[in-house]
């Protein structure tokens, strides 16, 4: 009993105390006087002690303008390692400010805790007390009084208003000095020096507060406007400074924009020249950023009649010509060179404008480049940039569809001024159009050396201009472009007529997949003398025929030509021959075979009788030999495997005739000699 009075006389001692220190904060806080909700909260069975698993929740949250603020003034609680027993914890706007346990006397609570428990404007301050099981002794607990305060924005630097605030509770007002407004963004304050100066034919107008520093944020905008056939002439006089970068970027502005036509803005120290706007009505808008101490511009304006200037349009001029015409002159326009009338079907260049009152020209049809539109080219050429412009002097440049073919002459044209394309040299493109050549004389490069009777099995691609007929006659031919090949008129006597299948791309006779090439045409030298009785009587002379084939040749690179020889060429003392022809006594070569072979003077090969001209090469190798099956085949240089872009392999002879038996004794045979032919292959390839 006696314990009982002593603790209630405490317990009245206690709160005594409390709201004594509750005066004391409340009179700390000269902002209690705003306060419109305030209270206390504390732990449940306070100041008495709680009790174990006792535990509470609080949260106040504050309108918008205001704030919560929570003053602790007493904390008793147990205390624990990282307060893991019992804890206050406080939170502001759901994030964690403290987790409190043990005891704080009130000094200790103002200094650190006291100060950071208060809430954002409009934000939330919370509590979750939780007691554990147990408690060692009896602990008071915890109290403290909240308050919702006002929050004093004008001291809030992000909400600064550029003049005046004014503070209230629950929120804020910026307001203006004299002579400003405020902007609809409700914080900047503008000089109000807008002014619509419509009818006013003569007058001067300058920035606010002019010839002093003009103000910070000032947007004045003037009108000017006067009824058609009247323009406006500024003129600027005085002083012009307004604020510009050093970049020569404009910081602050004067804008002059005229009713039609570019608007221009200006900045800077120098005074700019007059200005004839051809407007009857002009804005001039002036803008100033928040800082600066420049003394801004004057300008005397006038009118004066309307009056039109020259060009009409770009890209043209005018006759007569003159600085300005009055309303109702008329000019001849003429587009620059190179330049038509816009969507003029007839590629009209002139027509008559006359000045209007507005000091616009009517009718104003515009003048636009001409066009040379996508070239039609031939099959295999196309344009080395498709999506380049077509318009008056752009060049295109043309190419080749593909690796195995190459321009023979210039390939870049420019748009002429008459919608022609044209070559450097002044050529229209149908004029002298360049063709695509197949290229000659590339091959795949593979192992070099080797025979034909005793010969060297080729590689595919290795002699890509070597053709086969594989049955009677059987005979090679070499392909000279995508349409013609070479071969020797004895192996084609008497087919004149017939159509030849010619195997190509093959490196064995009996190929299942080569490319079958039908002639159209054999033509055989002029001079060849057909086949006589008797065999001794022969004469393989001009022993040369052309075979036009009848679609053109699908090169790749298998299937390409081989170049024929320039005129002056000394023949080469090494060459290749090539072929499916014999390759040991009876055997006919199934493979296509190569050898080396060296040139001799005609005089050292035995023609047993048979007549011997300057039309043939006598050629022969060390054990090899070209044979029966491999006539009308290739003997070129330079030696397989010594080729390349700048020495492409070049047709020399065209194998022909031997003694029999092959490679027997002398191991030499006969080949037609191509250079002595390049006059008729040329004229023949031209006329078929
Ligand atoms: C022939 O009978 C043949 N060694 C071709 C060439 C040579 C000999 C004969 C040259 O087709």
């Amino acid at each position: 009993m006696k314990v009982k009075v002593q603790k209630e006389r405490a317990g009245c001692a206690l709160t005594l105390l409390i709201m004594i220190v509750f005066c004391v904060i409340v009179l700390l806080f000269p902002v209690c006087g705003s306060v419109s909700l305030a209270g206390w909260v504390q732990s449940p069975g306070h100041p008495q002690g709680y009790d174990p698993h006792s535990n509470l929740t609080w949260k106040k949250c504050a309108p918008t303008g205001h704030k919560i603020t929570l003053t602790l003034i007493h904390l008793d609680l147990e205390e624990s390692f990282e307060c893991e027993d019992d804890a206050l914890k406080l939170y502001a706007d759901e994030v964690l400010l403290f987790t409190l346990c043990g005891r704080k006397s009130m000094k200790e609570l103002q200094a650190s805790v006291n100060p950071f428990l208060h809430s954002s404007p409009g934000g939330c301050l919370s509590a979750s007390f939780l007691a554990d099981y147990s408690n060692t002794e009896r602990h008071t607990g915890f109290r403290g009084f909240y308050t919702v305060q006002d929050v004093n924005e004008c001291m809030d630097p992000e909400n600064e208003c550029t003049q005046l605030c004014n503070n209230y509770i629950g929120g804020y007002r910026c307001f203006c000095r004299p002579g400003y407004i405020l902007d609809s963004d409700k914080h900047t304050c503008q000089v109000s020096c807008s002014e619509d100066r419509t009818g006013s034919q003569e007058g001067v107008l300058m920035s606010p507060e002019w010839p002093g520093p003009y103000p910070e944020n000032a947007v004045c905008s003037y009108t000017l406007a006067v009824e058609e056939g009247l323009q406006f002439e500024l003129t600027f006089t005085g002083v012009f400074d307004v604020e510009k970068k050093e970049n020569g970027e404009c910081i602050d502005s004067l804008t002059i924009k005229p009713l039609s036509g570019d608007a221009e803005t200006l900045c800077g120290r120098d005074v700019p020249s007059s200005l004839l706007t051809r407007s009857q009505r002009v804005e001039i808008i002036f803008k100033s950023d928040h800082k600066g101490a420049n003394r801004g511009f004057s300008l005397y304006y006038k009118t004066r009649g309307m009056k039109c200037t020259g060009p009409v349009t770009p890209k043209s001029s005018l006759y007569p010509q003159d600085s300005e015409y009055l309303t109702g002159n008329k000019v001849t326009v003429k587009c620059d060179k190179g330049h038509v009338l816009k969507s003029n079907e007839s590629a009209e260049v002139e027509y008559t404008a006359t000045c209007q009152k507005n000091g616009q020209w009517s009718p104003v049809i515009p003048c636009e480049p001409v066009d040379c539109g996508i070239p039609e080219l031939p099959e295999l050429m196309e344009l080395s940039d498709k999506d380049h412009p077509t318009t008056y002097l752009n060049k295109i440049s043309l190419k080749c569809a593909n690796k195995y073919y190459q321009l023979d002459k210039n390939d870049n044209f420019i748009c002429n001024a008459e919608g022609n394309w044209v070559s450097e040299s002044g050529q229209t493109l149908t004029e002298d159009l360049p063709k695509c050549e197949a290229v000659c004389g590339i091959n795949i490069d593979a192992s070099f050396g080797g025979r034909v009777f005793g010969g060297k099995p080729a590689s595919l691609g290795q002699i890509p201009w070597q053709l086969l007929h594989r049955s009677n006659p059987r005979g090679g031919a070499s392909l000279i472009s995508d349409y013609w090949a070479l071969t020797a008129a004895h192996v084609v006597d008497g087919f004149e007529t017939t159509t030849m299948n010619w195997l190509g791309g093959i490196i064995h006779g009996q190929d299942k997949n080569p490319i079958t090439i039908e002639s159209e045409k054999i033509i055989i030298h002029p001079k060849y003398k057909k086949v006589s009785l008797n065999e001794k009587q022969r004469n393989y002379d001009n022993d040369i025929a052309l075979i036009k084939m009848s679609k053109r040749v699908p090169l790749g690179s298998n299937i390409r030509p081989v170049c024929l020889p320039d005129k002056t060429d000394e023949p080469a003392t090494e060459l290749t021959i090539s072929g499916f022809g014999r390759y040991e006594e009876v055997k006919m070569s199934r493979n296509l075979l190569h050898a080396s072979v060296q040139i001799y003077p005609l005089n050292e090969c035995d023609s047993l009788g048979l007549p011997v001209t300057d039309n043939m090469i006598c050629a022969g190798g060390d054990q090899v030999d070209s044979c029966q099956g491999d006539s009308g085949g290739p003997l070129f240089s330079p030696v397989l495997g010594y080729g390349s872009p700048d020495k492409p392999y070049r047709l020399i002879g065209i194998v022909s005739w031997g003694p029999p038996g092959c490679g027997h004794e002398s191991f030499k045979g006969y080949y037609t000699k191509v250079q002595n032919y390049l006059d008729w292959i040329k004229e023949t390839m031209e006329k078929n």
